[in-house]
C-alpha cells in the first residue's frame, strides 16, 4: 500500500512548490515511492482528527500502516532510511548527509523563514524598515557560508542526498527576495535541485493541486 501525505487544499503560494509538503513529495519520487495526498482546509487542519496525527494542526503528515508521522524533516529521514536512493550506504557518508538534513533545517531555515515571515507581516509596523537589514544580514551570513563550503562541487557532500533535497527546498523559499540571486553559485546548486526529474514530478503535482482548485 501507498503511504498518505497531507498537503493544503488551496494553497497559499499559489502553487510554487513552497509548501512544506512539496520536500516530501520530492523525497518520495526521488525513491520512486508512489503516494496518495489528503487534501486539507485550514479549518480540517485544526479539527480533532488531524490533530492527533499533527499536534500543531499543520501539514505535512505521514501515515504509512500503523505509522503516523507529522515534521517534514522526520518524514524525509523516514523516506531516506526507508529506500535507497536519497542517503549514502557508508556509514561516515550517511551521518554527514543527516548532518546537512539538520543545518538546513535547523541553522538555514530560522533566519530565512524569520526574514520571509518580516516581509510578508510586517511592513506596515514601525519598526520594519530599521529590523529589515538585521534580517537580511542574518541571511546573507548563512548563505555566503553555505556558499564556501559548497565551493565547486554540485552537491554538498559528494552524491546528491536528502541533505541537498532539504537545503535546496529551504533555500527556494529565498526566491522571491532576491538575496539567493546575489550567489550566483547557490543559485546553481538550487537550479541542479530544480532540474531533477523527482523535483519536477513533485512541482507538477502540487501545482496540478492548486489549479484544480482555482477552476
Ligand atoms: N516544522 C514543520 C515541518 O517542517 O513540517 C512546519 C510545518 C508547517 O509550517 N506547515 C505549514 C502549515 O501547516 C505549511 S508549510 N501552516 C498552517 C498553520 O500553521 O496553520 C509553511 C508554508 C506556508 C505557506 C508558504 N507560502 O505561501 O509560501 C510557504 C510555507
Amino acid at each position: 500500500m501507498s503511504p498518505t501525505i497531507t498537503a493544503f487544499e488551496r494553497s497559499p503560494d499559489r502553487g510554487k512548490g513552497l509548501a512544506r509538503d512539496m520536500r516530501v513529495r520530492w523525497a518520495l519520487e526521488e525513491v520512486g515511492q508512489t503516494y496518495d495526498v489528503r487534501l486539507l482546509s485550514f479549518s480540517e487542519m485544526k479539527e480533532p482528527a488531524h490533530r492527533a496525527l499533527h499536534p500543531f494542526g499543520q501539514i505535512p503528515t505521514y501515515e504509512d500502516g500503523d505509522l503516523a508521522l507529522f515534521e517534514s524533516g522526520a518524514i524525509v529521514f523516514h523516506i531516506a532510511e526507508r529506500h535507497a536512493g536519497l542517503l549514502p550506504a557508508e556509514a561516515n557518508a550517511r551521518a554527514r548527509a543527516i548532518s546537512w538534513m539538520f543545518a538546513a533545517l535547523s541553522t538555514m531555515e530560522p533566519p530565512i523563514v524569520e526574514f520571509g515571515m518580516a516581509t510578508l507581516l510586517e511592513r506596515d509596523k514601525a519598526w520594519y524598515e530599521a529590523r529589515l537589514p538585521m534580517l537580511e544580514g542574518r541571511v546573507r551570513d548563512r548563505l555566503r557560508e553555505l556558499s564556501n563550503r559548497l565551493g565547486g562541487a554540485d552537491w554538498l557532500d559528494g552524491a546528491f542526498s536528502a541533505g541537498d533535497l532539504m537545503m535546496v527546498s529551504v533555500l527556494l523559499r529565498l526566491g522571491a527576495s532576491g538575496l539567493l540571486a546575489e550567489d550566483p553559485n547557490l543559485s546553481a546548486y538550487v537550479a541542479r535541485g530544480q532540474a531533477r526529474p523527482a523535483y519536477k514530478r513533485a512541482f507538477d503535482a502540487q501545482l496540478a493541486v492548486f489549479t484544480a482548485a482555482s477552476n
